[in-house]
This record gives structure tokens, C-alpha cells and sequence, in this order.
């Protein structure tokens, strides 16, 4: 008879969190940037978790994978073909990328480990590695904005958190860089937060964007392992948010009422992104 339950909880403030009950733990690792968990809950099959934040579930992940590639995919001017993402070192971006048709995607994840530790319990998500069109490099994303003169159609910041090593991801220098090697009809976006719980991350991510693109969108996705559950992402560009409606494939998530729709903001977050 099991006489002790685990369970893991992410802590959103000292009066509140959300826990998973957990068969095992299978692994915890601290590496120079954060710590790394991975659970096996009984709900939602394997977890990830930086610094205690759920970052993906292998079974609610395929909402934001979907939401942070096919949107910006579908409201880029032409077709995509050249991806950059930041962060990411799970590889579920880069694979819906590639699901999408992109000829080349660069993925630029700071934490070396990440890609390890997701290569042993997320080997379904780490796949898109191993395609040649994915070139995976090892290095601090904002360093890499400001020093290449590369070009993309899409650039995606697949982030944890604005606190710690994600902060300056928010920030108005991180979408100036953004801009210059972003092409003509392109789209930058990066996830931005629960307006409830995180209201400054959908400010920040507004506010900072608004200084370099004239056009600037916070949409939301239904995400149960996130805090509030209601996850915001924001996108900037610099001719106006238009859909492409030719050729749509569907996701798990996504499908052309959420690609319309996910940008119906309830009053509370809108204000956030004025
Ligand atoms: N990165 C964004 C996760 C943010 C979650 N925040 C939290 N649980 N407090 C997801 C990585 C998936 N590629």
C-alpha cells in the first residue's frame, strides 16, 4: 500500500498554486542558468519545470506550440521560410515549424541542458533537431539579435518567464534587434504571459514592441498547466495584421476561428496592451 502522495506545485504567489500529483520525479538538475525538473504526473504524462514554473506537459504542450507557430505563420505577408526562434530548447516550436514547411529554422537556446534533458524525456518534441532544415545553436539569444545579419520571416521567442535569465527578452533594445533582421511582411512573437496573474509581461511585451513595430497584437490561448490557465502571446510587425486564409492547416488548437478569434481580448487584458 502506497501510504505517501508526491505532488508538485508551481507557487504563484505565497497564498496560491497548482499542483500536479507525480509518480515519480524524474530528474532535477541545476545548471548555470536554472533549475531543470521532470516529473511524471498522473494527469498530464511528463513534466517539465524551470526554476518551479511549468514550462510544457506532454499533454497540454501541443496548445502553445501551435499558437506561437501557426499564428504568426499565418499572418505573415507571404509564406515563411526562414525561421529564427529564441528559446525553445525543447524543440516543440522548431517541430511545428517544420510540420508548416519552413525551408530553414535557426533555434538559439541559451541553456545547453535544456536541449539535453528534453532529448532523454521529450524525445518526440527533440525530433525537429534532427532535421537538417534546424540548425540549434547554443547561445544567449539577445547577444545573437544584436550580432547577426541574417534575415528571418518569423522570429519567435519561446521564453520562460520576464524574471530571471528571460528578462531582457522584454525589453526595448531585444525588439529593436528584432526589427532590423526581421524581413519585410514578417512576424515577431513571443509569448507574453497571463494576463491575470502577469499583467506586466503582456505590458512589457506590448510596450516594448509598440517602440519598434507600428503594429503590435496580444491574442490569447487556452493553456490548463499555465497559471490562470489564460495565456496571452504578442506580435509585432511592421506592415498591418492581415491573415492569409489560402491553404490554412489545421493544428491540434488552432484552425481559422482561433486564428481570427484568439485576439478578442476580455476588457481587463486589453488595457493591458494599450
Ligand atoms: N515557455 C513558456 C512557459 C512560461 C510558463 N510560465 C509559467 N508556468 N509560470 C514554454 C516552453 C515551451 N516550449
Amino acid at each position: 500500500m502506497k501510504l505517501i502522495e508526491n505532488w508538485f506545485s508551481e507557487r504563484y504567489s505565497d497564498n496560491l498554486q497548482l499542483s500536479f500529483r507525480v509518480s515519480d520525479q524524474l530528474l532535477s538538475v541545476k545548471t548555470d542558468f536554472q533549475r531543470i525538473d521532470v516529473f511524471e504526473t498522473y494527469d498530464f504524462g511528463k513534466l517539465l519545470s524551470i526554476d518551479g514554473t511549468v514550462q510544457l506537459t506532454e499533454k497540454d504542450e501541443f496548445v502553445y506550440h501551435d499558437m506561437i507557430t501557426r499564428m504568426p505563420f499565418y499572418y505573415a505577408d507571404r509564406v515563411p521560410e526562414k525561421a529564427l526562434i529564441i528559446g525553445g530548447g525543447d524543440g516543440g516550436a522548431a517541430g511545428e515549424l517544420l510540420k508548416l514547411g519552413l525551408k530553414s529554422i535557426r533555434n538559439v537556446e541559451i541553456d545547453g541542458q535544456v536541449v539535453e534533458v528534453c532529448k532523454k524525456h521529450f524525445p518526440s518534441l527533440t525530433a525537429s533537431f534532427n532535421d537538417p532544415r534546424v540548425k540549434l545553436v547554443i547561445d544567449d539569444g539577445i547577444k545573437y539579435v544584436r550580432e547577426t545579419d541574417e534575415r528571418f520571416d518569423l522570429i519567435i521567442v519561446d521564453s520562460t518567464d520576464p524574471v530571471g535569465p528571460a528578462e531582457d527578452l522584454f525589453n526595448e533594445e531585444f525588439y529593436e534587434n528584432t526589427e532590423r533582421i526581421l524581413n519585410d511582411g514578417g512576424v515577431v512573437v513571443t509569448q507574453s504571459g497571463s494576463p491575470f496573474y502577469q499583467p506586466k509581461a503582456i505590458e512589457l511585451a506590448n510596450k516594448g514592441m509598440k517602440k519598434s513595430f507600428p503594429y503590435v497584437r496580444s491574442y490569447v490561448a487556452f493553456i490548463p498547466t499555465y497559471p490562470s490557465g489564460f495565456w496571452s502571446f504578442t506580435m509585432a510587425k511592421k506592415e498591418e495584421i492581415r491573415l492569409r486564409t489560402e491553404n490554412v492547416q489545421n493544428g491540434k488548437y488552432f484552425n481559422l476561428e482561433i486564428a481570427r478569434g484568439s485576439f478578442s481580448l476580455p476588457e481587463f487584458a486589453k488595457k493591458l496592451t494599450l
